[in-house]
């Protein structure tokens, strides 16, 4: 996607409260373009069909026989002469995608049949210390940093709106702000904020640092800003079904990154949040906010925090409706998202898809550290939870 393409939509947010007068809204975060919602689907399927893959779709509607292995059609060659510091080979092969258990949300269903090449996935979610090579060798700036611009804004808000005072068109970003009391879950407004000088130097706001981070995620990066990170790294962001793929660790028959057994209060498996969200953070993994890269074990793979820490961008466009489109009965290749965006709960928003859950997740609320959950957010938007890890193509395929 080029950058051009991307909105500036994040700044909307400073006017909602100025518009509405109202609770900061989360649903009025992108008032951007209204997409074309007819186009096909991601289908890549083109002339995919081996006897086993064939079988196994068939057989997905009989609960039991879900296939069950990640089935090595034809081995790939390792490939060679490249340095992939700090990545793991992921051999990729067909597995299942999605979820129909009864603990997934609909846009994880159907369970269907998806096929990958072998590449590569960063260990790590990507440090504030790599960040910050990045923007020394650059100059680049975050979405975060910029100063919005009336001119571009006002093409995503409704005809005739007033141009708010300049006082409020500042830098900033959304932090997370824990409440003091229980609130019903129905809203996310209740516990984000718009904070004026929040980026990644300063994830909760100006007044916050990232002195002695260097090796916690980088947060407050919108996914353009992931993107030219990784342009400039010679790497990619995965696609959400490679990123699913890797999470899964090899093992479709478990259920979680680190196994069978559910996120344990007492002795947490991912930095994930213990006590009653949002309001009280128990923090019984050690870590209230991020932790530092590799503080929990890795998954079978060897990648770290596929489950927790914080949320990760991955190249998809998000649809709700993404399975239901494919899973028409043959196996899909390779998907790299549906050519637009569509979420039902905020029609307007055009949002690509972030997978894994965060230090904010606990299974009372969202469970999004399942490998199969699936959550989305406006390309131009920063969250003091979200941050992404970088892919690199194997040029190794498959055999049809
Ligand atoms: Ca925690
Ligand atoms: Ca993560
Ligand atoms: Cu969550």
């Amino acid at each position: 996607m080029k950058s051009a393409d991307v909105s500036s939509s994040t700044r909307v947010v400073v006017f909602v409260p100025y518009l509405t007068g109202g609770l900061l809204a989360l649903a009025a975060l992108v008032w951007a373009i209204a997409r074309d919602h007819n186009r096909p689907s991601d289908q890549g399927a083109a002339g995919a069909s081996t006897l086993s893959a064939l079988s196994a779709l068939s057989a997905l509607s009989a609960k039991d026989e879900v296939p069950k292995a990640i089935k090595a059609i034809e081995p790939p060659k390792l490939p060679t002469a490249r340095d992939h510091a700090g990545m793991v080979w992921i051999p990729g092969g067909t597995f299942v995608m999605g979820s129909d258990e009864l603990d997934s949300k609909p846009d994880e269903r159907p369970a269907h049949l998806v096929r990958i090449d072998p590449f590569w996935l960063d260990e790590t979610e990507v440090t504030n210390a790599q960040f910050r090579r990045f923007v020394e060798a650059t100059g680049y700036r975050t979405i975060a940093e910029r100063k919005p611009d009336w001119e571009e804004l006002k093409k995503q808000l409704p005809p005739g709106t007033l141009q708010p005072p300049a006082s409020t068109l500042v830098p900033g970003s959304l932090v997370f702000e824990p409440t003091d009391h229980p609130v019903p879950l129905d809203n996310h407004a209740r516990w984000w904020a718009w904070v004026a000088g929040a980026d990644w130097k300063h994830p909760t706001g100006p007044s916050s640092t990232i002195e002695g981070k260097d090796d916690h995620p980088v947060v407050q990066v919108a996914w353009v800003d992931a993107v030219a990170y990784a342009q400039w790294a010679g790497k990619r962001l995965p696609t959400e079904a490679e990123w699913e793929f890797a999470a899964r660790g090899g093992d479709p028959n478990q259920k979680y990154v680190w196994g069978n057994d559910d996120i344990s209060d007492d002795h947490p498996q991912a930095n994930v949040w213990q006590g009653a969200f949002p309001y009280r953070n128990d923090a019984r993994d050690g870590f209230s906010g991020t932790s530092p890269v590799r503080s929990f074990k890795p998954n079978a793979f060897g990648l770290y925090d596929m489950a927790g820490n914080v949320w990760e961008h991955c190249s998809d466009w998000y649809r709700h409706d993404t399975y239901l489109r494919r899973a028409r009965g043959k196996l899909v290749e390779n998907p790299t998202g549906p050519e637009d965006s569509f979420d039902p709960e905020e029609p307007f928003a055009a949002k690509r898809v972030v997978r894994g859950g965060s230090f904010l997740c606990n299974g009372c609320y969202c469970a999004g550290y399942r490998p199969t959950a699936r959550m989305k957010t406006p390309p131009d938007t920063g969250h003091s939870h979200t941050g992404f890890r970088c892919a690199l193509s194997s040029g190794v395929h498959w055999k049809k």
